[in-house]
């Protein structure tokens, strides 16, 4: 169970979860910063204003990172943070601490990848329409020029935007995250169609800007759905479900009732160039104002697919062309997120992207929230995330075992941190981080990581300790 030896071993984090210093060095205020100060939209009120002080404790961290012994280290640039309103004047201190982030993780030999937007809209764009605004993709271009001008000579790997179906699902739709509004399904899909604009030109700026060559990939993220068993009929029922685009159904959860939360409606027009023909059915009623070009400019030639996969649906074939979706069997495994633990996920996953998309994939994202608390001796015998850690991987290896380019993995997240409008109420972190006195404790989890990735997957092989 050995990984390709280019193989990059990561651990992930964002700005506004981990940095705090949401008022200090010259930032600007973000929609995350404004939707926290609103009574009752975050879990007791809890704001990202401090959240782990790594901007102020970023060597530290780093050096917890390299007694893990990461190979790369997945990162987000806060958009205001470096241009305060979102255009025009360049902050440069807030360029100043990502220059000193990136030279201290090369000084540990980890590489840095960077996300430039991961859901922390400048406050002033906000104002001025945010993602509903047409000319938001020109501003995202600017920035992302300014950042790679700054850092591309030392940093190789970027990921244009984080999760647009959470931006536009829930930003946009449930209202459960920032900036917190209701649309409709053709304002969700309009503010939707310019995020993705967004990524085909700053696709284009990172590339114009590049000090030397670099690799880009997108990061959405959509429900991977897994067969319940491996005859062929279900196998091609999951494949069918990881790309379905269904019409809105009133019965869902609001986030999910458009289907917004699909993969296909936003991986299509980045990787083939086009909405997928059953997105354009289900949302006939409700499609977006797309220019001509639009598509030409969404469809930038990419170097790999970036996939957050945390779980995933249970596919059944009815055996006339269509699926079921199970529940998983009574009493299995759940995270506190409520998320089933599916470890064949990043199995099938892959599988399905890869076979549709044809690029490299990177798993951007997978990792589990446990309730973590420190023992008699200070120490947080994670089990059941070492549990997952170790499971998913397998089902990674196996992907890669059977010829899928696997690129790169990301767990998330190096630390626990702001899980949005969860606040600190879920923990992620392969390292334990207590909030009022900001230390910081290795959980078992790293440690088993550690391990893993010294013998480069090797460790994985041995007895499954997940049953599904
Ligand atoms: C996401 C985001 C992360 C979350 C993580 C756990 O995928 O929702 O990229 O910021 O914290 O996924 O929910």
């Amino acid at each position: 169970m050995e990984f390709p030896k280019t193989f990059a071993w990561g651990a992930g984090a964002s700005s506004y979860q981990i940095e705090g210093a949401a008022f200090d060095g010259g930032k600007g205020l973000s929609i995350w910063d404004k939707f926290c100060q609103s009574p009752g939209k975050t879990y007791h009120g809890q704001r990202g204003d401090v959240a782990c002080d790594h901007y102020n404790r970023f060597e530290g961290d780093v050096a917890l990172m390299k007694e893990i012994g990461l190979q790369a280290y997945r990162f987000s640039v806060s958009w205001p943070r470096i241009m305060p309103k979102g255009y025009g004047k360049v902050n440069e201190e807030g360029l100043d601490f990502y220059d000193r982030l990136v030279d201290s993780l090369l000084a540990a030999n980890i590489d840095p990848w960077i996300t430039l937007y991961h859901w922390e809209l400048p406050w002033q764009l906000h104002l001025e329409g945010g993602w509903l605004n047409p000319s938001i993709s020109d501003r995202f271009a600017e920035y992302a020029a300014v950042v790679a001008n700054r850092l591309s000579d030392r940093v190789t790997r970027w990921i244009t935007i984080n999760e647009v179906q959470v931006i536009v699902g829930l930003g946009y739709g449930s209202g459960l995250h920032a900036p917190g509004l209701k649309l409709s399904l053709h304002e969700m899909l309009q503010a939707g169609h310019h995020v993705l604009l967004a990524h085909g030109k700053g696709t284009q700026a990172l590339r114009a800007n590049a000090k030397q060559p670099i690799l880009i990939g997108g990061a959405p993220v959509g429900v991977v759905a897994r067969p319940l068993t491996e005859s062929p009929e279900d196998i091609e029922a999951a494949r069918m479900a990881t790309f379905d685009v269904t019409p809105p159904k009133s019965t869902e959860p609001a986030e999910m009732q458009n289907g917004i939360w699909n993969s296909a409606w936003w991986m299509d027009p980045m990787f083939k160039g086009e909405y997928p023909e059953s997105g354009l059915d289900a949302y006939r009623e409700h499609l977006p104002e797309m220019a001509d070009g639009d598509m030409d400019i969404i469809h930038q030639p990419l170097d790999f697919l970036g996939a957050n996969i945390y779980h995933g649906r249970t596919i059944k074939s009815d055996g006339e062309g269509g699926y079921s979706v199970l529940n998983m069997p009574d009493g299995s495994p759940l995270t506190t997120m409520g998320w089933d633990v599916v470890p064949d996920v990043l199995y099938w996953g892959s599988k399905y992207l890869y076979e549709r998309y044809g690029k490299p994939i990177v798993v951007t994202e997978n990792g589990t929230a446990v309730t973590d608390i420190p023992d008699e001796n200070g120490e947080i015998i994670d089990s059941a995330r070492c549990s997952y850690l170790k499971e998913h991987l397998k089902g990674f290896a196996r992907a890669s075992s059977e010829g899928i380019d696997c690129l790169g993995y990301f767990h998330w997240s190096i630390m626990d941190n702001f899980e949005w409008d969860r606040g600190f109420s879920q923990r992620f972190g392969l390292v334990y981080v207590n909030y009022q006195t900001q230390e910081r404790i290795m959980k078992q989890s790293a440690k088993e990581y550690r391990d893993i990735i010294a013998s480069n997957g090797a460790l994985l092989s041995g007895k499954s300790s997940v049953q599904v």
